[in-house]
């Protein structure tokens, strides 16, 4: 099949509440959504799930916007293909840009399955029917609004909640919440904000009985974390670390860490994912997959994601609500108790909403084969 015509969509959303981590404050969101279509007609949706500066990970929206206009939409459209894993190859001579990769790759797989008639989730290997659900929250300057966003989260029945620390909001707050909550199942995330001089400090993280601890070394870095896995009995969660199939067989073999964080965008897309995935499964790597202040375009492809055999532990894919007024998704996310059942309807299983995203849509440009 070819893509007859693909349009990219520059949106932007503003979030409820602003989101803190240790790398800044997000509350506006713009990003790319790839709206593309075979020549049966259907349509094929992807979000890029980058920023609007490239604090997390080196790709921000603008620069994926040029790279798809430039190099990934231009070659695709030339290139027939009969299923999604061949893009992963089509697009391997150009070095890194995972996340502009991984939309078209997004929007790919879920015209492939919606030309079967089959779920993403199925087309993907998919066996669980529904999937348990945490939620993410930010770094709070007041510990009494933190408290108070765990109660609110804690009380509509998310199976694990995972605070974003930094250094100064680490022990501390994690103390304050166990005499709160001694029992819920409970992590955190530090977005890269320490290094080896920290592993007393982090050793002080122990007592507290948490899932994991994601991220605390720098982004890309696997020798430093094996080194400190050494000395923490927290195990380490990798998420900024692996960008490959690579990173993630060479963060095994070295003891980077325990678990892993699969973000579809950051290695570069659903066939990528499918070969960690089985990768990990193999070496009794438990994972979960993870969100990037996804709108609903997004959010369907994690869930989707989700049902896959060896994402055991619960994932960052929270209602619609817990980030927007209004989702471009009909339906929209509804998590009950912890719960999302996985969409069995034909592609990602949600609908989306033309004259919702017209409404977010600051410009646009379409391709066409010819
Ligand atoms: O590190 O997992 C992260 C959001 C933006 C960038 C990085 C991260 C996050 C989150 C939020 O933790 C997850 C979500 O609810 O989408
Ligand atoms: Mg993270």
């Amino acid at each position: 099949m070819k893509f007859q015509e693909i349009t990219m969509h520059k949106v932007s959303m503003r979030m409820k509440n602003p989101f803190t981590t240790s790398f800044g404050t997000e509350q506006d969101r713009s990003f790319v959504i790839i709206e593309a279509i075979d020549e049966l007609g259907n349509i094929g949706w992807g979000e890029c799930v980058t920023s609007d500066s490239p604090l997390y990970i080196e790709e921000f929206t603008d620069g994926s916007w040029v790279m798809l206009e430039q190099f990934l939409v231009p070659l695709v459209l030339k290139h027939e293909w009969e299923h999604p894993d061949e893009l992963a190859d089509l697009f391997s001579p150009f070095k890194r840009n995972n996340l502009a990769k991984a939309v078209i790759d997004a929007a790919a797989w879920d015209i492939y399955a919606k030309r079967q008639g089959i779920s993403l989730a199925d087309a993907l290997g998919g066996t669980k029917k529904e999937i348990e659900v945490g939620v993410s929250l930010g770094i709070e300057d007041d510990m009494e609004k933190l408290l108070t966003n765990i109660k609110e989260k804690v009380d509509e029945g998310y199976k694990r909640i995972k605070v974003k620390i930094k250094p100064g909001k680490d022990v501390e707050v994690v103390k304050e919440i166990r005499e709160h909550y001694p029992a819920i199942p409970l992590m955190v995330d530090a977005n890269s904000a320490y290094t080896l001089d920290d592993i007393d400090l982090l050793k002080q993280l122990d007592p507290y009985n948490l899932m994991m601890i994601e991220q605390p070394l720098t982004a890309g870095d696997l020798i430093d974390h094996a080194e400190l896995q050494k000395h923490l009995e927290t195990p380490i969660c990798l998420d900024e670390s692996i960008h490959s199939y690579d990173d993630a067989r060479k963060a095994i073999q070295l003891g980077s860490g325990k678990i892993i964080n699969m973000k579809v965008g950051r290695v570069g897309g659903l066939s990528i994912m499918k070969k960690i995935h089985d990768l990990c499964e193999e070496a009794d790597i438990p994972m979960w997959c993870g969100g990037m202040l996804e709108s609903g375009i997004g959010r369907a492809h994690n869930i989707a994601v989700t049902s896959l055999a060896n994402f055991t532990l619960p994932g960052d894919t929270a209602s619609s609500s817990r980030y927007w007024h209004e989702d471009i998704i009909e339906p929209e996310v509804l998590v009950h108790n912890g719960i999302l059942q996985v969409p069995s309807e034909p592609g990602i299983g949600y609908n989306v909403s033309h004259e919702k995203l017209a409404k977010y849509t600051i410009y646009k440009k379409t391709f066409n084969l010819n």
